[in-house]
């Protein structure tokens, strides 16, 4: 198999890291986003990542994700209830529109200088703290999510708060580790993780 992206990208990280987890092959091709008709007909939206598999390229890292469990090697990241297993979905869910959409609309600002008013400023944080706090009301009972087993929630969270927290930082000078509950100890739980580091040593050797 072969991931398409690049080391940078929350998304492309998010496929990494069950690829490591679970021990599976892979190679990495450093694709960025395009709108070239030649990246169309692999990823329909121009976006990464894109898991090239012998029966065609995938997209949509929720989705790609469900196909790498389903292929059953490695370690699962679902519970096996099915209840916990739709509050997985949900939180990834919760996760990518009411968390990484909003943050991403400051993305330009924070890191691509690309300056955003206040008012889009105040609508964004506004959409995060509902985002957050609605999260905050589905979490508690997962028994998968930031406990003792790793699920696909997890790795969603990660690669969304870690991003979310150093935009909110630069651009709304919102301090998100020490006033989300929760984020800076499931974080730091993450982060121990060889797959984390591994991602993380090589965003640094490519930077
Ligand atoms: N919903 C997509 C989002 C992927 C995404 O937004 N990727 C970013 C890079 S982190 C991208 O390709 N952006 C370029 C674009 O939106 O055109 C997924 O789950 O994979």
């Amino acid at each position: 198999m072969k991931l398409h992206g690049f080391a940078i990208s929350n998304y492309y990280n998010m496929v990494k890291m069950v690829l490591l987890e679970k021990g599976m092959a892979f190679e990495e091709v450093l694709t960025t986003p395009s709108q070239e008709s030649s990246y169309l007909t692999k990823s329909p939206m121009g976006k990464v990542p894109c898991l090239e598999t012998e029966q065609g390229y995938l997209t949509e890292t929720a989705v790609i994700m469900e196909y790498l469990e389903d292929l059953g090697e490695g370690p699962s990241l679902f519970p096996d209830d099915a209840f916990q297993r739709a509050r997985v979905r949900e939180i990834i869910h919760y996760l990518e529109i009411y968390i990484e959409l909003p943050a991403r609309e400051l993305y330009g600002d924070a890191f691509f200088s690309r300056p955003a008013d206040e008012e889009l400023k105040a609508r964004v944080r506004k959409k995060l703290e509902r985002g957050l706090q609605a999260l905050e009301q589905i979490t508690p009972d997962s028994a998968y999510f930031s406990a003792e087993q790793l699920s696909y929630a997890d790795v969603f969270y990660y690669f969304t708060m870690t991003v979310f927290a150093r935009m909110a930082k630069i651009s709304l000078n919102w301090d998100a580790y020490n006033e989300v509950p929760k984020l800076r100890e499931r974080i730091e739980r993450l982060a121990q993780r060889e797959s984390v580091q591994k991602i993380h040593a090589d965003q640094k050797a490519g930077a």
